[in-house]
């Protein structure tokens, strides 16, 4: 279906019809070869919440590193996910999405944004079709007046038309100028492949910052936490989910089997009952969802016990907030 749609990097230039800037990408599927170079940089995705984000980071990875959900704000932290060439490294960051902080949890979600505009190489800025504006006005003029490349991709025009697509063109176009501009659907794929050889043009020449095998800068338990998020984020309406933080207490490795106990902390009581469900039901599904996603992900047998505990105001303390990695 997506085979209709005209693949598009705009070239920012002043003073063109839309047209010309439309360039077919035709086969960008060599191999880049850097001849004896070696390229190596933080490219960093960033825009509002629900995007796309984490989907792309995993598309370029090609491993679920972060997880994904329908609801906004899946994402709280910022995940590293490496992809290694013979002569290249890209240092991918997801991050939260964009928000108006309301307590401490989501402050330290946009100070991980904050982070990710620091040391980026390349910024890439997501947008969604049918979106019009980002939700943090000094955000966005950092983006606007940003002195490295930023590529704004338009994500998710499998659900536009040719009409719409060319509308959001031009709008973006006109309120970040300076970059160039690539629709694309991370969920399918389409043009993911041709922002990565662009990233790849962009890279600065430098040796890599991490040994050429390693994945993320995330250890397992992190990974656990996620997956047992995800599956709270799926299955909880309301507050809940955003009132949920997991801790691993306990990662075992044996020869064939991974045994692991993790902690659901809610902020109250009412909160607990309805993580358990009726007679454990609800707590079991995501032990059941949660456990099979792992052993995929560690590609081994996984024993997972969860716990829930209530930890009062948890989103709000400092103290709790740093135990659980949001640092500042
Ligand atoms: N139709 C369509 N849906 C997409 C596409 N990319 C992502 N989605 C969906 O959009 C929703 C949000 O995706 P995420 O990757 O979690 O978005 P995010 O930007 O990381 O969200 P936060 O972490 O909450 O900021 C999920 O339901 C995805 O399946 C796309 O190209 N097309
Ligand atoms: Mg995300």
């Amino acid at each position: 279906m997506l085979k209709n749609y005209m693949p598009i990097i705009n070239i920012p230039t002043s003073g063109k019809s839309l047209n010309e800037f439309y360039i077919i990408i035709i086969s960008l599927n060599f191999v880049t070869k850097l001849k004896g170079m070696h390229k190596a940089g933080f490219v960093n995705i960033i825009g509002n919440p629900n995007v796309g984000k984490s989907t792309l980071m995993n598309a370029f990875v090609g491993e679920k590193l972060s997880i994904i959900t329908s609801k906004a704000q899946t994402t709280r932290h910022r995940i590293l996910g490496i992809v290694n060439g013979e002569d290249f490294q890209v240092l991918f960051s997801d991050t939260p999405g964009i928000i108006k902080p309301a307590y401490e949890l989501q402050e330290s979600m946009m100070h991980f944004v904050k982070s990710a505009f620091e040391d980026a190489d390349v910024l890439l800025y997501m947008v969604e079709i049918g979106e019009k504006e980002l939700k943090d006005e000094s955000f966005f003029n950092k983006i606007t007046n940003s002195k490295i490349p930023v590529l704004l991709l338009l994500n998710k025009i499998d659900k536009s038309n040719q009409q719409q697509l060319e509308e959001q063109v031009q709008l973006w176009q006109g309120k970040v100028p300076n970059a160039e501009i690539v629709a694309i659907s991370a969920l399918e794929g389409f043009q993911v492949k041709e922002v990565f050889h662009r990233i790849i043009d962009l890279l600065p020449e430098s040796p890599p910052f991490y040994p050429k095998d390693q994945l993320t800068d995330k250890p397992e338990r992190f990974f656990v936490n996620e997956a047992i998020r995800e599956k709270i984020l799926i299955h909880y309406k309301k507050e809940i989910p955003y009132a949920v933080e997991v801790d691993t207490e306990e990662f075992y490795e044996e020869e064939h089997i991974i045994r692991i106990r993790s902690v659901i902390m809610v902020e109250r009581e009412t909160q607990k009952g309805i993580i358990i469900g009726h007679k454990g039901s609800a707590l079991k599904r995501v032990g059941v969802e949660a456990r099979r996603d792992l052993e995929k992900f560690f590609a081994k047998q996984v024993h997972l016990e969860l716990y829930v505990k209530v930890n009062k105001n948890w989103r709000s303390n400092q103290n709790q907030l740093k135990r659980f990695g949001y640092n500042r």
